[in-house]
């Protein structure tokens, strides 16, 4: 009953912060198995980095004011109407780009642009459903979106990584329909992240926008998972959205596990059931079994994969289904090298979830930020464990209490995409952020809502850890929030930025904790082809021999249960300025940005093979 009462609480606070924070809607999940029309392709574009068309000359916001200038104003989407008429900008003569894409890796003008660009794409829509409503949905927009349809106003998202919708219903033509997006980049102290980090802040709508045509009350959104990590019992919580959602039947069906529920919505048009189910495949990375789940309501079928599997901690070990496992991880950055840019692609999922899989990986940290929705189904697919983490990364201003909303957004944006995702196991609040009162108070804030969000899933953060004063080389980690993480996960770089290699031969790690450790990060520098004396830094050889003493090192402490090493493949960052060997590219790729593996990624590679033999899921 208590658990009932639980996923209520859970889907109802879905609703209610999106409502809450910035004036957003309540996000639309599982877009891709709705009826869409993509809006993906060529779009338009206008570089405006004083925000001309935003600001007027006295700095008023241009779409506040009762009669903005039309000369000006470039969410009108305005055309001169006779050559005496001045307008100064034109979308149609303006230059393509493409949806979804960074714009830095596309303009070789835009590479280390960062302010404002202006999105324009035209778009038909002849023949809507009798009753049906419309949302125009965004995968992304890194970082700040204003978007407006045929010159009005539908709202402004803050986050890169997350999505949005906004309803259109009743705003659309049959023809000649125009969307306008000002997407702004900039860096700013009090955003989430803050200015400073260690990878390319990529500009754009870099994630698909589609308009979905649903019915006039819809299926929103829904939590279909293992209740309390019973096997036995699958929690089922469905929100409709629309005038007449209370006190409606919806379905839920899983055919191959022969399982069938009808329920009633309640007045705030919350469905809730929870259905007894006997032998169950479970997914597992062995076995990534995905079972086929179909609700209804109305006229309305909505379908999507899900697999189940549990997830639990006991002492130091962490179980999935119920058995002991070592977590073979990787971090990854949302980057396709190869190409260039931001992955967003199901191909860029595959490719980089394939490279892991072929180091021997079951599992991968998401670093730093939430990736693309294509990387977690992906993984889902591929049997493939999941990190996924917010950008609460470094400092950030941990006393400001529009800071902690952004990134208790972004947070709630990501566990409602992703909470059906079996392959999802931790939810991260942040990375290396320096020990205080405030830092403590913020994180435990994000735990908290992440623990009512989603009850199964565990939380941790990758903190940091410290020498012992006094001893040679004893580590420890003096965190206060290692109460209250499930995980204590931390990066370490010793041999890299603290001594060399040679260090990691002396180390010990004092970690009195009764829970499950995970080195979230450890790694360094090697230049693909560079080879040498592996007493010489940049060299693959120095890389190789950095793997070998660390893994030594770390599988000394009695509660590894997981690595995570920094990181799969180079990737870009304005902080790495070495020429010749950095070039604007983190170089701790175990792969190059040409897709070469260099010798450590085989160190791994072995490692991860021994691993597998001691702590097989099977
Ligand atoms: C870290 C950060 C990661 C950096 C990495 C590095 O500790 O968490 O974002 O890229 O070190 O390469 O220095």
């Amino acid at each position: 009953m208590k658990r009932l009462l639980f996923t209520g609480l859970l889907i109802t606070q879905m609703v209610s912060f999106a409502d809450l924070l910035f004036g957003q809607e309540p996000q639309i999940t599982n877009i891709g198995n709705r009826t869409t029309i993509t809006l993906n392709g060529v779009w338009k574009y206008v570089v405006d980095p004083y925000q001309t068309g935003y600001y007027d000359y006295r700095r008023e916001v241009r779409d506040q004011q009762a009669d903005p200038s039309k000369s000006e104003s470039l969410f009108l989407g305005y055309k001169a109407q006779d050559p005496s008429e001045r307008v100064e900008y034109d979308f149609d003569k303006s230059d393509n780009i493409l949806v979804p894409r960074d714009w830095n890796s596309q303009k070789e003008k835009l590479f280390y642009y960062e302010g404002t660009v202006w999105y324009y794409k035209k778009f038909d829509y002849p023949a809507p459903s009798a009753g049906a409503r419309q949302f125009i949905c965004f995968g992304a927009a890194n970082y700040e979106a204003e978007v407006y349809l045929n010159g009005k106003k539908l709202g402004k998202h803050v986050g890169g990584f997350t999505p949005f919708n906004f309803e259109v219903t009743g705003k659309l033509n049959p023809t000649d329909n125009f969307v306008i997006v000002k997407v702004d980049n900039t860096r700013g102290l009090e955003k989430v992240p803050t200015i400073n980090t260690d990878w390319w802040n990529y500009g754009g709508l870099t994630r698909d926008v589609n308009l979905v045509e649903v019915a006039g009350t819809f299926i929103q959104d829904y939590y279909i998972q293992l209740a309390d990590n019973d096997p036995k019992n699958i929690d089922v919580s469905i929100i409709l959205n629309g005038s007449e959602k209370a006190n409606q039947q919806v379905t839920i069906e899983i055919p191959e596990a022969n399982l069938k529920a009808t329920c009633n919505t309640n007045g705030e048009g919350i469905a809730k059931t929870t259905i007894p189910a006997k032998n169950l495949k479970l997914w597992s990375p062995e076995a990534p079994f995905l079972y086929e789940v179909k609700l209804t309501h109305n006229n309305e079928v909505l379908t999507d994969k899900i697999g189940f599997r549990t997830i639990q901690t006991k002492g130091s070990d962490i179980l999935l289904n119920g058995k002991p496992v070592f977590l073979r991880g990787i971090c990854i950055h949302e980057e396709n090298g190869v190409r260039g840019g931001r992955a967003y692609s199901r191909e860029d999922a595959q490719m980089l979830l394939g490279w892991a899989k072929e180091l021997g990986c079951n599992f991968v940290r998401l670093a730093h930020y939430p990736h693309n929705e294509n990387m977690t189904r992906v993984a889902d697919e591929m049997g493939m464990l999941v990190w996924s983490e917010v950008p609460v990364y470094w400092t950030i201003q941990w006393k400001n209490p529009d800071t902690y909303t952004n990134a208790h957004n972004q947070l709630t944006e990501m566990i409602t995409r992703d909470k059906n995702r079996a392959s999802v196991i931790i939810w991260s609040m942040a990375n290396e952020t320096p020990v205080s009162a405030e830092r403590t108070d913020f994180l435990k804030s994000m735990i908290k809502t992440t623990r009512q969000f989603d009850p199964v899933r565990l939380v941790s953060a990758a903190l940091e850890r410290h020498s012992k004063p006094g001893t040679k080389n004893t580590q420890v980690i003096e965190d206060p929030l290692q109460d209250f993480v499930d995980i204590i996960a931390f990066n370490q770089y010793i041999g890299w930025y603290d001594g060399l290699p040679e260090k990691c031969k002396t180390a010990e790690f004092e970690i009195n904790f009764d829970k499950p450790v995970m080195v979230s990060e450890f790694g360094g520098d090697a230049l693909q082809g560079n080879h040498g004396s592996k007493d010489a830094r940049w060299t693959e050889e120095f890389q190789e021999d950095l793997y070998r003493e660390t893994l030594k090192m770390l599988d000394k402490i009695p509660q590894l249960r997981g690595i995570t090493p920094w990181i799969l493949a180079d990737f870009r960052s304005p902080r790495r300025l070495l020429p010749d060997i950095q070039d604007g590219w983190n170089r701790k790729g175990l792969i190059s940005e040409t897709g070469d593996k260099k010798k450590a990624f085989y160190v791994l590679q072995e490692y991860y093979k021994k691993k597998k033999a001691n702590y097989s899921t099977k």
